[in-house]
């Protein structure tokens, strides 16, 4: 394993977006190592926000930051909210690591994307895919404002030495994912639409596209393992890939979730969405040779988002496991 270079322990560590599904999986890794978490509710700084994001700095001055705050969505809602995935998430991502510039943090992980990637890149995509070819046109918006991040962390390191670095993680679910079928990805969406079917009598669930794309998914918890690893082991310009090496098509995904669920019904196509990039497989050879691996299987994972969604809905789920 490489040698750890930045010690969180002692720390006062700033997890930015600790509501949303990858932030509150960094906080609950955080618990096991003895730091002080600081978090910022959108009273306390709107990350929009140049001056409330200044300020908050000024007066909570942590010493590690985490961008994990980010306008996320689905292939429908990043295809339909242009604006908010293009400008939201670069006034959040410009705030957050000035402000860090500013008040001296010592060590800044910002968080991207896999699609940042060529939409047909070769496979599994290394980190020097970026910038090789067009982009995947339903996520340009998103993956423009992650790359621009990605550049200003290297301006950052090259013009002042800041230990500002970029991680990409591929598809990702787990707790507290976004369940909402317009706006989610296709793992709760699909947990949802089966569970429901199932609950109700109905007989068949649509499955967006023709179901051939490829994607890798991982569980947030083993993402959050991930980041801190590179927090502590990491310090390059060059941003990391953070891939599970677990992929599977949509369709094997849906019956996946079928199968974990219990639902006897059918699954149909919906022809009129889109399907997006064909395959997104990361190369994750940089994070593997640095000494860390995933742990969580995806039929593992999705059979825990199941019983926390049925848990949610109040649902009986014994016996389908
Ligand atoms: O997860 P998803 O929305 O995001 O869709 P992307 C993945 C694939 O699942 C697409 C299909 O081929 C969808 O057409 N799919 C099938 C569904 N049924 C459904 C459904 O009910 N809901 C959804 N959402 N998809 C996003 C990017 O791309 O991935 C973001 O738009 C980001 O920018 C994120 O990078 C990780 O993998 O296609």
């Amino acid at each position: 394993m490489a040698d750890r270079l930045y010690d969180l322990k002692g720390k006062r560590v700033y997890v930015a977006g600790h509501r949303g599904m990858v932030g509150s999986a960094i906080v609950r890794r955080l618990q096991h190592i003895d730091c002080e978490v600081l978090t910022a509710t959108r009273t306390d700084a709107d990350l929009t926000r140049q001056t409330e994001v200044e300020a908050w700095f000024a007066a909570n001055r942590p010493d590690a930051v985490f961008v994990a705050a980010a306008r996320v969505g689905g292939i429908l809602a990043n295809d339909s909210y242009p604006v908010d995935f293009l400008y939201d998430n670069l006034m959040i991502e410009t705030n957050v690591i000035q402000a860090a510039h500013a008040t001296d943090v010592g060590k800044l992980m910002f968080l991207g994307s896999s699609c940042i990637y060529p939409k047909l890149a070769e496979q599994p995509m290394r980190e020097d895919a970026l910038l090789t070819g067009p982009l995947e046109p339903t996520n340009e918006w998103y993956a423009v404002a992650k790359i621009a991040g990605i550049k200003l962390c290297q301006a950052y390191r090259k013009q002042y030495g800041a230990d500002f670095i970029s991680a990409m993680p591929t598809n990702l679910y787990g707790p507290g994912d976004n369940y909402n079928l317009e706006t989610s990805h296709v793992l709760p969406a699909l947990i949802r639409k089966v569970v429901e079917a199932r609950d109700s009598g109905t007989e068949e669930i649509v499955m967006w596209g023709t179901g051939t794309p490829l994607r890798e998914f991982m569980h947030a918890d083993d993402l959050a393992d991930a980041l801190i690893f590179l927090m502590e082991h990491y310090s390059d310009a060059p941003h990391v890939n953070v891939g599970s090496g677990q992929e599977i098509s949509i369709r094997g995904l849906a019956d996946l979730i079928v199968e974990k669920a219990g639902f006897t019904g059918r699954i149909v196509q919906d022809s009129d969405t889109p399907d997006g990039t064909p395959r997104k497989l990361m190369a994750s050879s940089v994070l593997h040779g640095l000494g860390w691996q995933a742990q969580i299987s995806l039929a593992e994972g999705v059979a825990g988002c199941i019983a926390s969604f049925e848990a949610m809905q109040g649902a009986p789920n014994e016996g389908r496991m």
